[in-house]
């Protein structure tokens, strides 16, 4: 039984070994920083030339002296900073907020690992002047962000937030919910994987609405936010990556972060309901008991 149990174990990681070289951006000799530097001018070409059409909601090229969007007050960026292989690279991510949106009951910006409700239409820049229809997606979605591919889209979101829900009969419908627009560069997409529709190296133009948030989404039920899953707050650090016991199951879908036998929702001594605040070993008084298998 033991073998056995041996042999379905050297499969699973020899699966896992694969999927990750599978995905190792410089397996492929891919020069993902070039890319970037290359996409940053296509943006910043793309933004001087073009013009955010209120009346249509959509961006159209600059024909009369209209504002460019790179002027337009509403348009924003975020600096963000990704490790590609082991190389860290700097992106721009441009939003555009055609309304931040008013969430009732109010509820706040949704972080990176909170499901959100949405809806979009993609447009891909095939060069600096010119875009093309991809995607519809009409219908209000729900997205768990952890099937997500996209950490532009992510990021680009959590500058938004929803609206207030007024269905009745009908179809699903919100007011007031945000909507905007995501430009984001293709190292924050796809980056040079070819997605049939949407061609290697495309930066995405994502036309959103943000309906609603399931605030401090918790994947694994264990009683503590995703978003929170992380080893320590004072470091910055990727939600979706940090494994304290190493078991390839990411914190923020691990029941059991120790691995000790313990579910984490468990391991709350003073069961106030957050298992950050409880440290058992003197040996360690910094280290939480449901990161510390020594602490059971
Ligand atoms: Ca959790
Ligand atoms: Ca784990
Ligand atoms: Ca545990
Ligand atoms: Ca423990």
């Amino acid at each position: 039984m033991m073998k056995i149990k041996n042999v379905v174990l050297v499969a699973i990681v020899a699966i896992l070994i694969y999927a990750c070289s599978a995905s190792n951006p410089f397996l492929d000799n891919f020069d993902h920083e070039a890319q970037a530097l290359a996409d940053k001018d296509t943006l910043i070409s793309y933004l001087t030339n073009h013009y955010y059409d209120a009346t249509i909601d959509s961006i159209k090229p600059i024909v009369a002296g209209e504002t460019a969007l790179i002027n337009d007050s509403k348009l924003k960026s975020q600096d963000i900073t990704e490790t590609i292989g082991d190389v860290d690279i700097d992106f721009k991510l441009y939003y555009y907020v055609t309304n931040e949106g008013n969430p009732i009951p109010n509820k706040g910006f949704p972080t990176l690992l909170d499901s959100i409700l949405v809806n979009y239409h993609l447009d891909y820049i095939v060069d600096a002047t010119l875009i093309q229809d991809s995607q519809e997606l009409d219908v209000p979605t729900w997205f768990d962000p952890s099937s997500i591919a996209v950490r532009g889209w992510l990021y680009g979101f959590s500058h938004f937030k929803g609206g207030k829900n007024i269905t009745t009969n009908g179809p699903i419908t919100y007011e007031n919910g945000g909507k905007g627009v995501l430009i984001i560069p293709s190292g924050l997409a796809y980056r040079n994987i070819d997605q049939g529709s949407i061609p290697p190296n495309s930066n995405l133009i994502y036309y959103i609405n943000l309906f609603d948030v399931v605030e401090n989404t918790d994947h694994d039920n264990d009683g503590l936010a995703s978003h929170l899953e992380i080893e320590d707050a004072s470091i910055e650090s990727d939600p979706f990556e940090v494994d304290t016991d190493g078991d390839f199951i990411p914190n923020y879908r691990d029941a059991d972060d120790d691995n000790d036998g313990i579910p984490t929702i468990k391991e709350d001594t003073n069961g106030d309901g957050d298992p950050r605040n409880d440290f058992s070993d003197p040996s360690n008084p910094t280290l939480p008991d449901y990161l510390n298998p020594k602490i059971k």
